[in-house]
């Protein structure tokens, strides 16, 4: 794909890292001699090489050097540390390990340095981005490319073989890892660039981590790529980093999470800050269920239209599109890339529900996976017996076709026996106007076994509002007695995950050891 690019187009710019432009000419030649490097190495078409990269332009050509020769990135994400990276060195017999020198004041060296150490020799190199310390340099690695056979390597991949192993989003235990093919993901990259309207003109930012299955193809660098685009790496995706590149660059299109769209609508109350956002056309947000309440705002404050995206690594992904009217693309999560995603929503019995009614989603599809990475008793409970991924997502569907994520199975409070959906509760918080971001978790009961605790973080300046104000407020809104939070906790911000999603299994663990305070 970037051999085909390069050639129509060698003079385009390709990638925008900081100061430095790569044409595709360029990014195409860097990744071949990234190729033929990592050949001398000694790194062979099916190995595994563990990846963890911040966004730079060295990602892209680590990335297609090893997808060039047919080996395998394991998609680390820079917040990972010993626990994760041992654990996919080692689940997936990776050969090499590739980090930054430091990022965000943390030194990947001394990290890289640990892990080897405790994985053994079968981790033959770590190569570093910038500078080495005691490891090799990845810019000592590239070769003269003179001898890569200029099609397939002979035993290098087949359109159906595995290009990589993503990381599943999963709440629980380390990630599992998800090998995607080439040709089911340059499907999904292909479809999502339809909906998304990714064209030559294109400007991606790529705020997220890179190595996300979100930012890297929904649609995404590989989109921006694909269709000829530019991509901008976005070093980190707060306001003041990012909206001064969109301005430089024109950037027309990104992806965030949903507490990064609540920030950057926050910041972009300010008339200067918001005027950089002038170029943007789409934000997409997605990667957690993005309250109405919330995207509301997008439009009016940010000047872009809002699109949905409801994904996962393992495959299925979600978009409104850019005709939906403005009510399905403000509460639904998208309908699916292709006519052939499957969709089924089934009782705790894998019985299908009646339909408009709330249900487990599963799902089958031309690019999502029918098993994980080695892992025979996770894929057992994961899939049923006919192929169908058990998200763990609980969803309902419009009449459209459109899906409405209602939480995750897990996120329910079970209050006594009645069922609370966190989201919903956390819709109605943000609608509070000292309320910048809400979350809502189960704390153990004695009596009613789970009761809900309501987490805040206020607006700047915002006058802090009491518990039993906030409870009042929710109970005015109309919801069910049962629904109106039990505890309320003021925060300075909430525990993210690497992608920057809210990890309420980590809000869980800090409730336990607030419990003392009370509220
Ligand atoms: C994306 O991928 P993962 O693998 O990090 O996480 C997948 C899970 C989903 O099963 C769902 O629980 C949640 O993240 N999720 C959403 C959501 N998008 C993802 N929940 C509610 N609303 C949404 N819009 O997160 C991902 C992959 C590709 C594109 C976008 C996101």
């Amino acid at each position: 794909m970037l051999g085909d690019r390069a050639a129509a187009h060698p003079d385009r710019v390709a990638v925008v890292d900081g100061e430095h432009r790569l044409t595709y000419a360029q990014l195409h030649r860097n990744a071949e001699r990234m190729a033929a490097g990592l050949l001398a190495l000694g790194v062979t078409p099916g190995d595994r090489v563990v990846v963890q990269l911040p966004n730079r332009a060295g990602f892209l050509e680590v990335i297609f050097g090893l997808f060039r020769i047919g080996a395998l990135p394991v998609f680390a994400l820079p917040a990972h540390r010993e626990t994760e990276l041992r654990h996919f060195c080692v689940h997936s017999d990776a050969v090499a390990l590739i980090v930054p020198d430091r990022h965000e004041g943390f030194d990947h060296r001394d990290l890289a340095g640990r892990v080897a150490a405790a994985v053994g020799p079968g981790l033959r190199h770590v190569l570093v981005l910038g500078d080495p310390g005691p490891h090799t340099a990845l810019a000592d690695v590239p070769r003269d490319p003179a001898d890569l056979p200029a099609g397939r390597l002979p035993d290098g991949p087949r359109p159906g073989d595995p290009a990589f192993l993503q990381l599943s989003g999963g709440s629980t235990g380390v990630p599992k890892l998800i090998p995607r093919t080439h040709d089911d993901y340059l499907y999904s990259v292909r479809g999502s660039n339809e909906i998304c309207g990714v064209t030559d003109e294109s400007v991606y930012l790529c705020a997220l981590p890179a190595a996300h299955n979100f930012p890297l193809s929904s649609p995404g660098t590989l989109g921006a790529l694909y269709a000829g685009g530019r991509v901008v790496m976005c070093p980190a995706p707060n306001p003041d980093t990012a909206f001064p590149l969109i301005e430089r660059e024109g950037v027309t299109i990104t992806g965030v999470v949903p507490p990064l769209a609540l920030a950057w609508t926050e910041a972009a109350r300010d008339p200067v800050t918001r005027a950089r956002l002038a170029p943007l056309r789409t934000l997409l947000v997605g990667g957690a269920k993005f309250p109405e309440e919330a995207a509301r705002r997008v439009a009016p404050v940010l000047g872009c239209d809002l699109t949905q995206v409801f994904g996962m690594a393992e495959g299925l992904v979600n978009y409104t599109r850019p005709g939906d009217p403005q009510e399905i693309v403000l509460t639904s999560q998208g309908r699916p890339i292709s006519p052939d995603d499957e969709i089924r929503i089934v009782d705790d019995a894998d019985r299908e529900v009646p339909p408009g009614a709330t249900g487990h989603l599963l799902t089958r599809g031309p690019y999502t996976i029918r098993g994980y990475w080695r892992a025979p008793e996770h894929n057992a409970r994961s899939f049923t017996a006919d192929g169908f991924y058990r998200t763990g997502d609980l969803v309902r569907r419009l009449p459209t076709g459109h899906l409405v994520v209602e939480g995750r199975a897990k996120d329910q409070i079970n209050r006594g026996g009645e069922k609370i959906a966190a989201a919903e509760v956390e819709n109605v918080l943000l609608a509070h106007p000292a309320v910048h971001d809400a979350q809502v978790v189960a704390v153990p009961d004695d009596y009613l076994g789970e009761r809900s605790c309501a987490y805040l973080v206020l607006r700047p300046a915002a006058e802090p509002p009491k518990p039993a104000a906030v409870r009042r407020f929710v109970r005015e809104r109309g919801l069910a007695a049962y629904k109106i939070p039990d505890v309320v906790r003021i925060v300075e911000s909430f525990p993210e995950t690497g992608v920057g999603k809210v990890s309420k299994k980590d809000l869980r663990v800090r409730d336990e050891a607030d419990d003392e305070a009370g509220d």
